[in-house]
């Protein structure tokens, strides 16, 4: 059995878990993370791919932009749309800032880069992690690392940085805290296409068979999804047949737009909910971004919030554990949540303007809201806010 001494042992190497250790790090405070799954499978997971201008300012600041100011996209905003509809809300018009299109997956790159080359302590492949004594001065984590060896971690803080899955939230609510949540009736098929995007910005689109949003990753990659029904068969839906409903949901044919179609790289279905813990922290257990809390992805806020809540936790855990000032760890829980309610406001929000429930009177008040945030300055100007995000720190 090995026993390691930590400052902050960190459960999970997504972009809260690798963001938290390299903040950590820049201020001299020793972290270990341990992430279950290998660093190959991390590294090629497709998730989000909208930052907030505010979560790019900060990545730059703390050393992780280079890359990003080269390669990301700036968008100025989104299309919204309805049958025989487009209107382009100009958030940078609106409310000065706009987004950066950049994949998970390169983020997720350039944080594993950076903790290389800080030489950070990481365990892939971690089986059986389970975390002790949160209440206690010395919590620690245990596990088996990939050669099935046991590990202890014996750490002053512990951060939840384990996703929807992971066992943190669960070992904070056996203690305290409550869940609040929100399933919703419907998920997502995404797919990943080798082609030219057919728009310029992302559009997401109203339509009585269902939403759909056309995203891209890159000027040779789109990344395209379709609300489809919950117990939805991924192998019921031929490649053609996605491409077939895309085509009618974003209004292909209509006036001079074309959707462009390409070879299906990667195809998932992706449920949604929505569930926020609080408070965020019992003890020593910290927990930060997709363990505390999860959006449906119409708003784009999942990764951002993560970033967010690490912005936050990374100076607090900084000045308790090298300084000795628990003033900002103990208001870690109520300053996130902020944040975390009002993005998970929005992202409600954008999934219940934008998704058929299947009831007619629904339908017409969503008709009324999209021609409402398209013509009214003002609805525009709430949105865009929203969309494009709000200061770290609010
Ligand atoms: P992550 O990225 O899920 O990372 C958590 C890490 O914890 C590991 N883990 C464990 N490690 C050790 N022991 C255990 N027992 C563990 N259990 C789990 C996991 O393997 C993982 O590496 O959470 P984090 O860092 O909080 O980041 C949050 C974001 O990843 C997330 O909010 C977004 O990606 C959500 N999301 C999307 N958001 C968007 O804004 N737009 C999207 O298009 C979008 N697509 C998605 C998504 C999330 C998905 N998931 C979670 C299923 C698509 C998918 C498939
Ligand atoms: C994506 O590019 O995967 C994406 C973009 C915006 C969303 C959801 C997903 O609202």
């Amino acid at each position: 059995m090995q026993t390691i001494e930590t400052d902050v042992a960190i459960i999970g190497a997504g972009p809260a878990g690798l963001l938290l250790s390299h903040l950590l790090g820049r201020e001299g405070v020793h972290s270990v993370v341990v992430e279950r799954r290998s660093r190959a499978y991390v590294e090629s997971r497709i998730r989000a791919g909208i930052l907030e201008s505010a979560v790019v300012d900060l990545l730059d600041e703390v050393g992780l932009g280079a890359r990003l100011r080269d390669e990301a996209f700036l968008h100025k905003g989104i299309y919204l749309q309805w049958p025989g509809e487009r209107h382009h809300l100009d958030f940078v018009e609106l409310v000065g800032r706009g987004v950066f299109l950049y994949g998970q997956s390169e983020l997720q790159l350039d944080l594993a880069r950076a903790r290389d080359e800080q030489g950070q302590a990481l365990y892939y492949e971690a089986a059986d992690v389970t975390l002790h004594d949160l209440d206690a001065e010395a919590p620690s984590v245990t596990f088996l690392d990939a050669g099935g060896e046991p590990v202890t971690l014996r750490a002053r803080a512990v951060a939840g940085c384990d996703g929807k899955h992971g066992p943190s939230r669960q070992a904070l609510l056996a203690a305290a805290g409550t869940t609040y949540r929100r399933d919703y009736p419907f998920a997502w098929l995404g797919i990943l296409a080798q082609v030219a995007p057919s728009t310029d910005e992302l559009i997401y689109a109203w339509h009585p068979d269902g939403f759909a949003l056309h995203s891209m990753r890159s000027p040779t990659v789109s990344r395209l999804y379709l609300q489809v029904d919950l117990d939805t068969d991924l192998e019921a839906w031929s490649d053609e047949q996605i491409w077939d409903a895309l085509a009618v949901r974003l209004g292909a044919g209509q006036g001079d737009w074309s959707l462009e179609r390409g070879p299906v790289l990667d195809r998932a279905v992706l449920p949604f909910a929505s569930f926020v813990v609080a408070p965020m922290r019992h003890g020593r257990l910290f927990l930060a971004g997709d363990a505390a809390h999860t959006v449906p992805p119409t708003g784009a806020k999942g990764l951002n919030l993560a970033v967010a809540d690490v912005a936050l936790l990374g100076p607090a855990l900084v000045a308790w554990l090298r300084d000795g000032d628990r003033g900002l760890a103990d208001a870690y829980s109520d300053t996130a949540l902020r944040r975390v309610w009002r993005s998970t406001h929005f992202s409600w929000w954008m999934t219940t303007m934008l998704h058929r429930v299947g009831d007619d009177f629904d339908a017409q008040l969503q008709r009324t809201q999209l021609a409402m945030t398209t013509s009214s300055p003002a609805h525009a100007a709430a949105l865009a806010e929203s969309y494009a995000g709000l200061p770290i720190g609010f």
